[in-house]
C-alpha cells in the first residue's frame, strides 16, 4: 500500500467512526448501494391494516367512492378507540394470506416489495414490545414477519412503509402541526397534555424493532412531513435514520422525513418534484399518482400510483386503471428514469382484489416477453417521440441498444426514428426476435416495421447502433 492509499484509508475509517452517517459514503458507495434499485425499475406497493376491513365504509354508509380510504379515521374523525372497535374484528387475515402477494409481485415482473407496517391509524402488522396496538397484542400473529418471510421466500427484495404521523399514540402531539392531518384536529387533546417527545421516543423504537428483529430490510418508505412540521423538529429524523442505517447499511430510504426544498420534497405531484436532493435526506423521491414530465438526471425517483383511486382497499370505488395505462406508465416511467410502484390494497383477509389480478397479471405477461426493456436499463436519448418511448442499454463492445417502445404504430409500417446511424444499424423485433430492414441516414433511421403492430399496447423494436446515439436536433 502507498502512503497515500493508507492515508486515504485512514480517512474514511475516521468519518465511518464518526457516526456511520451517509456522510462516510463516498459517491461510489452509494452507486453501489443503489445499483439494484435503479435496475428494479417496478414494485408493488401494499396498503394494508385495519382500515383494509373497513373498506371504505362507516356505520354501514360508504364514506365516498374515490380516494384514500386508508385515512377513513380522519374522514369520520373517529377517535382512536371507536375506531378500533368498529376495525378489529373485521380484520382478519387468512392463515397464507401473504405468500399469493409475493407471487403476485414476482409474476408482474417486480423486483420488489413496499408494504404498511403501520399506517397513519397507528396500528402496526409486526408484534411489538412498545405497543399493545399491534399484531402480536390483538391477534397474535406477526403479520410482518409473514409477508417479510412470503416475499425472500419469491426471491424478492422487500421493504416497508411507516408512517411518522400517528392517529393512535397518546402523546403524539396533533396540535404542533396545523398541516398534518389527525382525526381530532381542533378538538383538544383526550388526555389533556401531550408530550411529542414521548411519542418520538416510542416511534424510534418501534422501527427499531423492525430493523432488528427480521433479517436484512431493503427499504424503508417513510411518510410524511409537512412544512410546518418535518425533520429533526418533528420526529428527530437524523437520529431516526442513523439508527436504521447502523442496523441496516445497506438500506434505502425515501426523503419524506423531510419537506424543505433541499430534501426535494416540498409538495405533491408536480410539486414533489425536485431536481436536487441532498442524500443527507434520503435517496430517492417520490412523486405521487403522477409521473415526472421529463427525466430528472442525478437524481433518484420513483413514482408511486394506485390501480384504483385509493391506497387502502375500498368496496365502494371501482374506477380501475386499463391494463394499457399501467403497462404504458410502466414504459412512460422507465424511458425518463424512474420506477414504479404500483399499489394493492387487498382486503382485510388478505385477499387481493381481481381488478389488481387482472392489472398485475397482464404487466406480467408483456414484461415476460419485453422485460429486458425495462429493467437496468436507462432514461431515452430523445426528448420526445410522436409514437412511443425509449429506453437503452451499454452492449459489450462500444455499441448501444436502444429499445423503442411503439405506442402508436405507423400506418404505412414505416417507423422514423429521429437519429442518424450509420450503415452498422441493426434492428428486430424484441418478441421473436424478427430482423427488421433499417435505412440509414443523417437525420432520421427508417425502420421497416409492417403493416400491423404485433402488440396493440406496445411493441418493442431493438436498434442497435455503434457508439452513443446521435440525436437529430428537432427541426426548429
Ligand atoms: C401518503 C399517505 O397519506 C397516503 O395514505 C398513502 O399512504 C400515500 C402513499 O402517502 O399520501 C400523502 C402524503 C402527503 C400528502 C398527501 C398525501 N400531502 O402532503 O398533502
Amino acid at each position: 500500500m502507498t502512503p497515500r492509499l493508507v492515508a486515504s484509508g485512514l480517512f474514511f475509517v475516521v468519518l465511518l467512526t464518526s457516526g456511520g452517517l451517509p456522510a462516510a459514503e463516498t459517491p461510489a458507495q452509494r452507486d453501489a448501494r443503489m445499483q439494484w434499485w435503479r435496475e428494479a425499475r417496478f414494485g408493488m406497493f401494499v396498503h394494508w391494516g385495519l382500515y383494509s376491513g373497513l373498506a371504505g365504509t362507516w356505520e354501514g354508509k360508504p364514506v365516498g367512492t374515490r380516494g384514500g380510504m386508508e385515512w377513513i379515521q380522519q374522514r369520520v374523525k373517529a377517535d382512536t378507540d371507536t375506531y378500533a372497535k368498529a376495525a378489529i374484528p373485521l380484520f382478519q387475515p387468512r392463515v397464507g394470506f401473504a405468500r399469493p402477494w409475493a407471487q403476485l409481485a414476482r409474476q408482474a415482473g417486480c423486483r420488489y416489495v413496499v408494504f404498511t407496517s403501520k399506517h397513519h391509524e397507528g396500528f402496526a402488522l409486526h408484534d411489538s414490545k412498545v405497543s399493545d396496538y399491534d399484531a402480536g397484542s390483538v391477534l397474535k400473529r406477526d403479520l410482518f414477519k409473514e409477508i417479510m418471510d412470503a416475499c425472500r421466500a419469491e426471491g424478492l427484495r422487500v421493504g416497508f412503509y411507516h408512517s411518522v404521523i400517528d392517529w393512535h399514540h397518546d402523546q403524539y402531539a396533533y396540535e404542533l402541526s396545523k398541516q398534518l392531518p389527525h382525526p381530532l384536529k381542533g378538538r383538544p387533546y383526550p388526555n389533556g397534555q401531550r408530550d411529542h417527545a414521548k411519542y418520538v421516543k416510542f416511534l424510534h423504537a418501534q422501527v427499531n424493532e423492525l430493523v432488528s428483529n427480521y433479517g436484512p430490510v431493503d427499504i424503508l418508505w417513510w411518510d410524511y412531513s409537512s412544512q410546518d412540521f418535518q425533520g429533526q423538529e418533528a420526529w428527530r429524523a437524523f437520529d431516526l435514520m442513523a439508527q436504521v442505517r447502523a442496523k441496516q447499511p445497506k438500506i434505502v430510504m425515501n426523503n419524506r422525513l423531510f419537506r424543505i426544498p433541499e430534501a426535494g420534497f416540498t409538495g405533491m405531484g408536480t410539486a414533489a418534484i425536485a431536481s436536487r436532493l441532498d442524500p443527507k435526506y434520503g435517496d430517492f423521491i417520490t412523486p405521487e399518482q403522477h409521473i415526472p414530465a421529463t427525466g430528472m438526471p442525478g437524481v433518484d425517483w420513483e413514482t408511486c400510483m394506485t390501480m384504483n383511486t385509493t391506497w387502502g382497499y375500498s368496496e365502494h370505488d371501482h374506477d380501475w386503471k386499463a391494463n394499457e395505462m399501467l403497462i404504458r406508465n410502466l414504459i412512460d416511467i422507465a424511458s425518463k428514469g424512474g420506477n414504479y410502484l404500483l399499489n394493492i390494497g387487498p382486503k382485510a383477509d388478505g385477499s387481493v382484489p381481481p381488478e389488481s389480478v387482472r392489472g398485475l397479471q397482464a404487466i406480467g405477461a408483456w414484461m415476460k416477453t419485453n422485460g429486458e426493456s425495462i429493467y437496468a436499463t436507462a432514461a431515452s436519448p430523445f426528448q420526445k417521440l410522436d409514437w412511443g418511448r425509449c429506453t437503452q442499454k451499454k452492449l459489450p463492445g462500444g455499441k448501444t441498444r436502444l429499445y423503442l417502445h411503439v405506442f402508436a404504430w405507423p400506418a404505412d409500417g414505416k417507423l422514423v426514428v429521429p437519429l442518424a446511424t450509420g450503415p452498422a444499424a441493426s434492428a428486430r423485433l424484441l418478441a421473436g426476435g424478427k430482423p427488421l430492414v433499417v435505412t440509414p441516414g443523417d437525420n432520421q433511421t427508417t425502420i421497416a416495421v409492417g403493416a400491423e403492430a404485433p402488440d396493440k399496447i406496445a411493441t418493442v423494436i431493438e436498434l442497435d447502433v455503434n457508439g452513443q446515439p446521435k440525436v437529430a436536433k428537432p427541426a426548429p
